[in-house]
């Protein structure tokens, strides 16, 4: 059992929330245990058709426990690192679309939890950051990665050298939040989102991500081959016959399950 992480399913809705509000829900390794935990049920309950990730109180996550830090040396922050890196290869990897609803302050580690997340929404009260810098460390869990590829290059080579702050607005203008929304508002925006996504075929939502993934990480010819291949095991699913006839028939279609 992870003590600092709440997991609770809900209307086909995985909510995984970040639960050290005295410590800006920092990470530590019954966290990064607790993120693990709850990736594992994503993938083994097949009722499960969306994961959403947030945080108690005023914080996302304020990014690795800097306390620990000053407990630990170089090796064991390896060995967390490492932990927390697949766990986020893990998250990027699911077949269900995985939300980042940011509450709050999402900075450091923080950062980088949401950018492994397909979509994220902020709150108006969203600040986000890589300070490494000033602790006299780098990113370490994708922030000079995830973050290039989302912002471009000078934008995130320009986050991760001054550690600046930024506001959800600004996030937004730079891409790298899909959406701001009202605080109050931002649980209520991810359960229509949900609902929107619960209502398309679970299989073409895998292929999507699948396939948008893989062009982050190949290149763009290997890229467009993939998804070929992908479009065609699409179309060959009972979800494509039943998309592609009920368009015919002018009716709603009724995708099937996770299998
Ligand atoms: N680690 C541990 N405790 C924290 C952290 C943190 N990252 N952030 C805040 N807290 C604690 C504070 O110590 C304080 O508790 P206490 O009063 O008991 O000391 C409580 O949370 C509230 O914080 P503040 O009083 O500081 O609140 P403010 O509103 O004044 O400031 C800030 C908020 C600006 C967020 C400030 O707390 C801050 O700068 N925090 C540190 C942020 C930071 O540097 N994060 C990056 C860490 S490095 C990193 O994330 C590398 C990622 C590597 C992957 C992770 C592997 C484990």
């Amino acid at each position: 059992m992870s003590m600092s992480v709440e997991i609770r399913k809900e209307d086909g809705i995985l909510w995984v929330k970040f639960n050290r509000p005295e410590a800006l829900n920092a990470i530590n390794e019954d966290l990064v245990k607790g993120l693990r935990r709850a990736i594992e049920s994503a993938r083994e309950d097949k009722e499960v058709r969306m994961m959403v990730l947030t945080g108690e109180g005023r914080a996302f996550c304020a990014g690795a426990d800097v306390k620990m830090f000053a407990k630990i040396d170089a090796y064991k922050a390896r060995e967390i690192i490492e932990d927390l890196g697949k766990a986020l290869e893990d998250l990027e990897d699911l077949e269900i679309p995985v939300i980042a609803a940011v509450n709050g302050l999402a900075l450091g580690g923080g950062c980088e939890i949401a950018m492994a997340c397909d979509i994220i929404l902020a709150s108006d009260r969203a600040v986000f950051g890589q300070p490494e810098i000033n602790l006299g460390i780098i990113p370490g869990a994708g922030g000079t990665q995830r973050l290039a590829r989302i912002v471009g290059w000078k934008k995130a080579m320009e986050l991760c050298l001054t550690g600046d702050r930024i506001d959800a607005r600004e996030a937004e203008k730079i891409g790298l939040v899909n959406r701001v929304v009202q605080h109050e508002k931002l649980i209520e925006e991810v359960k229509i989102l949900a609902e929107k996504l619960k209502a398309k075929s679970p299989k073409a939502l895998m292929l999507v991500k699948q396939s948008v993934n893989r062009g982050f990480k190949r290149s763009l010819k290997d890229g467009i081959e993939y998804e070929r291949d992908l479009f065609a095991l699409s179309f060959a699913s009972k979800d494509a016959e039943e998309g592609i006839r009920a368009f015919v028939e002018k009716r709603a279609p009724k995708f099937g399950t996770r299998e």
